[in-house]
């Protein structure tokens, strides 16, 4: 912390918000104000830009809106009324209300519901856990977001390389991935090899501001890019372009793949992705002679129920090539968020065996199905806000409804959630608490000191977790450590720590590098993390767990291909995408995301509009049998033909969102989310003839 003038400090942080780029920044603060908001060019990663969102961050913390006390419904559910009261009641409040629900029902009858809006250790990863795993309450699943490359992972470990390294390669492949909106500095480093000469392409149904910059941007079908990367493989070894030295030394399988991908020559892979055949030979020919060759897939690509496997044919692309020989080559991810030892915080030995789990994106499901025994009758939600970003809205709405519900928010903002609470709990924003930050997408952690004093009355999660603890007579010493006491506990001898993050000097320079040294081919001699070491192309380990040994195709749930039956009510395939001026629904209420999308707008592909007598600016509405949404037209063919996107993030202010349309289904691999596979039909709304009922909807 450098003091600049007697009343001005300038503190380092480390941005919390959910984004694989974890930047380092520069808070100035005047007078306990903070007045300014900058990158720490110090940080090699962040270099001399933050972004469109967090430029504004100072807006987030003095806005108008924030939640500044304990407040108390006396409305009805949702309805947004509620009276100011003091910490003390809420917290007894919510003890009493638990004791009763445990009398009654069991504490697996008790729901946590947290997400990453602040990825702080103490805040994600914190003893908020502790203490749902001492009541012993159900167990929440969190694979929303990556959950098919974490299962994938658990399997057949995750070859990658730090994602610094791209700036060396000459080709590059963003899979899924929109950087330009969702990792700026990702984009940064494309830039740079772009600089020096490296094509990029761009593997996405939509035109995304990023594949707008490609050199080729290939429009693959949604949930279909399993099919494309089994051609490509095709391809590959039909031309007999394989790294024959790397496949003998450090893999196996290899003949069995070549039967596996047999079946997909590129007319076939044409066929199923709508990806022309001969831009299939070219990317194949170009993937494999060229080095090195890095692939960057986002997590665009795991909103479908074959998700898991595509990556899984995906990652065998670089060890068929060789790719791995080069550091700039292979699968490009960085990830420090468990290079400390959170479990010493969240400890989920405690309570004994879990007395079961409930998956996040199912939480409608959860708070309506009238067979689940016990019931969730009381719901506890920080970090996030399921009334928008969990699949299925109208159930999750009816559930969130419910009267015999209590439901505890703890928040910055009066989000959709926060509206059908019990009790809103104040929260601080990341200048207002303590914390380590780590990264889910580069190898470094930040440590954040306390840059300005929480505004109004709001308290940290682990304030909430001791003061909860203290209520309900829980006397674990880890419940009574502060704060850097909970960061020196997770830090001490862990992998972080190792590689050079210790306390001492992470106070000193705000950030620190902890991933293997830049400039490794990590993978150049094999090393993966297989049973074998190998890269194995057909893996025991998969088969064994029931999904069979070789990558296949897994077709989307929901397309005209697979449900011939529901695409003649349904003919249109859903994206839900993410905005570029906010993240995930956190914006969703700020000046920042209402002046650059006053509105949220359907994007439909010119010649369904015309099919369907729909112009520019006309509202119109999506449905299908899970809900409706009214938002009205962008007639424009960022969508391809036959596929409609529906924008995420919104607040219900405007009415249902993306998430009324999709479906609560898991994906095939590590029950992930399936958002942007769902089928849905668009018309003028209003229209007679498209007028959506909920008996229509069989509800
Ligand atoms: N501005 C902004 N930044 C964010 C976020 C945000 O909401 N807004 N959210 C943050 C979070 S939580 C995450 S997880 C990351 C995600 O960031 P990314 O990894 O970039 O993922 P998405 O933005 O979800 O999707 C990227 C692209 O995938 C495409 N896509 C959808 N379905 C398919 C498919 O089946 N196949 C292929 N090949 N592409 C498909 C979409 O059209 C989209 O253009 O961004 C983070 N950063
Ligand atoms: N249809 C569709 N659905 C999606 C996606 C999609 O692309 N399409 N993306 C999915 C993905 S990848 C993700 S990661 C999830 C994101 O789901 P969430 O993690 O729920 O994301 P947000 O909507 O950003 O909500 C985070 C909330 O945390 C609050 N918050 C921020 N800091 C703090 C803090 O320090 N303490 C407390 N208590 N609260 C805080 C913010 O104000 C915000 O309201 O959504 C998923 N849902
Ligand atoms: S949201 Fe992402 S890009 Fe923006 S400042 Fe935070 S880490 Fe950096
Ligand atoms: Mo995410």
């Amino acid at each position: 912390m450098a003091i600049a003038t007697p009343d001005e400090r300038i503190v380092r942080l480390t941005c919390t918000h959910d984004c694989p780029d974890a930047c380092a920044m520069l808070v100035t603060v005047r007078g306990g104000r903070a007045v300014d908001i900058a990158p720490n060019p110090a940080h090699p990663v962040t270099g001399r830009h933050l972004c469109v969102k967090v430029d504004r961050y100072l807006e987030r913390v003095y806005s108008p809106a924030r939640v500044l006390h304990p407040l108390r419904r006396i409305g009805a559910k949702g309805e947004g009324r509620f009276e100011r009261i003091a910490w003390a009641e809420a917290i007894d409040g919510i003890a009493a209300r638990w004791r009763a629900v445990i009398a009654e029902h069991g504490p697996a009858a008790i729901l946590p519901y947290s997400y990453l809006g602040n990825m702080g250790l103490l805040t994600a990863f914190g003893t908020m856990h502790a203490l749902f795993h001492r009541l012993g309450a159900s167990r929440l699943e969190r694979t929303i977001c990556g959950g098919q490359r974490a299962g994938l992972e658990q399997l057949v470990g995750a070859p990658c390389t730090d994602p610094e390294h791209m700036a060396g390669a000459r080709l590059i492949l963003l899979w899924g991935m929109d950087p330009i909106s969702t990792s700026v500095h990702t984009w940064d480093i494309v830039q740079r090899a772009r600089r020096n000469g490296a094509r990029l392409v761009v593997i996405d149904p939509y035109r995304s501001r990023t594949a707008a910059r490609a050199d080729v941007h290939l429009r693959v079908r949604p949930g279909t890019d399993g099919a494309l990367a089994l051609g490509l493989m095709h391809v590959i070894l039909r031309d007999g372009l394989e790294d024959r030295e790397y496949v003998t030394r450090h893999t196996t399988g290899i003949e069995l793949l070549r039967e596996q991908v047999a079946p997909w020559p590129p007319q076939a892979a044409a066929g199923t992705t709508g990806v022309a055949a001969d831009e299939i030979v070219s990317l194949a020919r170009e993937y494999a002679t060229t080095r090195p060759a890095s692939i960057r897939h986002g997590v665009g690509l795991q909103r479908a129920a074959g998700a898991g496997m595509a990556l899984r044919a995906i990652w065998c692309l670089p060890a068929l090539t060789g790719q791995w020989r080069d550091p700039a080559g292979g699968i490009a991810n960085g990830r420090t968020v468990r290079s400390v030892s959170v479990d010493r915080l969240m400890r989920p030995d405690w309570g004994g065996p879990a007395p079961r789990t409930l998956n996040m994106i199912q939480l409608g499901r959860w708070l309506t199905d009238p067979e689940l025994t016990p019931p969730v009758k009381a719901l506890f939600v920080w970090g996030s806000n399921p009334a928008v970003i969990a699949a299925d809205q109208t159930r999750v709405l009816r559930g969130l409804a419910r009267e015999n519900l209590f439901t505890v928010v703890h928040e910055q903002f009066m989000t959709d959630t926060a509206r059908h609470a019990d009790l809103v709990l104040p929260a601080p924003t990341m200048l207002e608490q303590e914390d380590l930050v780590g990264s889910w997408g580069i190898n470094y952690v930040g440590l954040n000191p306390r840059a300005i004093e929480p505004a109004g009355e709001s308290r940290s999660t682990s304030d909430v977790a001791r003061l909860l603890a203290a209520a309900l007579g829980f006397d674990e010493p880890l419940f009574r450590l502060s704060d850097a006491e909970l960061i020196a506990l997770a830090l001490r001898e862990s992998a972080a720590e190792r590689a050079g993050a210790s306390l001492d000097a992470l106070r000193a320079e705000g950030f620190r590098r902890v991933g293997p040294p830049l400039g490794a081919a990590l993978h150049a001699d094999g090393g993966f993390s297989t049973s074998s070491g190998k890269f194995e192309f057909a893996s025991a380990d998969l088969a064994k767990a029931g999904l069979g040994a070789l990558p296949v195709y897994v077709s989307p749930a929901e397309s005209p291909e697979t449900r011939a039956d529901l695409a003649r009510r349904y003919p249109l395939r859903l994206l839900t995408l993410k905005r570029h001026h906010s993240i995930n629904s956190s914006y969703g209420c700020l000046p920042v995301l209402a002046r650059a999308e006053p509105e949220p707008l359907v994007e439909i592909h010119p010649a369904d509009a015309a099919a369907r007598g729909i112009t520019a600016g006309q509202p119109v509405r999506v449905w299908n049998d899970r809900g409706v949404v009214v938002h009205r037209a962008d007639v424009t063919d960022r969508v391809m033909e036959g596929s409609v996107a529906v924008p995420f993030g919104h607040w219900l202010q405007s009415g249902a969102s993306a998430n009324a349309l999709t479906s609560d289904r898991l994906g095939d691999i590590g029950n992930g989310p399936t958002f942007c596979d769902a089928l849905v039909e668009v018309a003028p709304a209003g229209s007679p003839r498209n007028r959506w009922t909920a008996s229509e909807a069989g509800r």
